[in-house]
């Protein structure tokens, strides 16, 4: 008997996805990618950046799809479904270089601050859940767990935009701090998760 199984032949293409990320105070990738984006085989950057190098180094595609960090279906369940020391790579293995600790480039912020949602999809939010990293936790030396996360704030629905901005307060903050921040789009169940350096000063 012969069959002919024809598999090979779907007619599908990935489509450019469009999504989003925090891009103030930046997110890991988005800042390797707007820093070195343009030069990204810059031998420099090893000295200069090496935590965006070893990311470029492991997986460039981490950083040209900065928007695409998401999974869909968690069902609310953020932390069961995301195991320590993966939660600034949303649990994702291509983007594992993104939860290793160093020295990465932090933005300056003071306890009051905007948090900037880019998003190319104008998705929405049901929420923005917003962490920042315990005082006495070293991001250049510490694996980010969720034990590790003092819980800042969530907040209410927005409409669709390309840009969404809240505010942030928070205290008793000094030197380089992780915030860690998860977006529930709202027009799906798809959970982004990012960490953005911050140095408050
Ligand atoms: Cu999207």
């Amino acid at each position: 008997m012969l069959f002919a199984v024809v598999v090979g032949a779907l007619a599908w293409s990935a489509p450019a996805q469009a999504h989003g990320t925090i891009v103030d105070p930046a997110s890991r990738a988005y800042k390797c990618w707007e820093t070195w984006g343009s030069n990204h085989m810059d031998p420099a950057m090893q000295t200069q950046d090496p935590m965006c190098w070893q990311a470029w180094q492991a997986n460039s595609d981490t950083m040209w799809n900065w928007m695409s960090a998401l999974r869909d279906g968690l069902g609310g369940q953020f932390q069961a479904k995301t195991p320590d020391g993966t939660l600034c790579s949303n649990n994702l293995s291509r983007n594992a270089s993104l939860d290793k600790p160093g020295a990465w480039k932090t933005t300056t912020v003071g306890n009051n601050f905007s948090v900037h949602l880019r998003d190319q999809a104008s998705h929405g939010a049901d929420y923005f859940k917003v962490y920042v990293s315990k005082q006495g936790f070293d991001p250049k030396t510490q694996t980010l767990g969720w034990g590790n996360l003092d819980f800042i704030t969530q907040t209410g629905r927005y409409a669709p935009a390309t840009d969404i901005t809240f505010p942030v307060q928070t205290s008793g903050y000094s030197g380089h701090h992780v915030m860690f921040v998860i977006w529930q789009a709202s027009h799906l169940d798809q959970a982004y998760m990012w960490c953005s350096d911050l140095n408050f000063g």
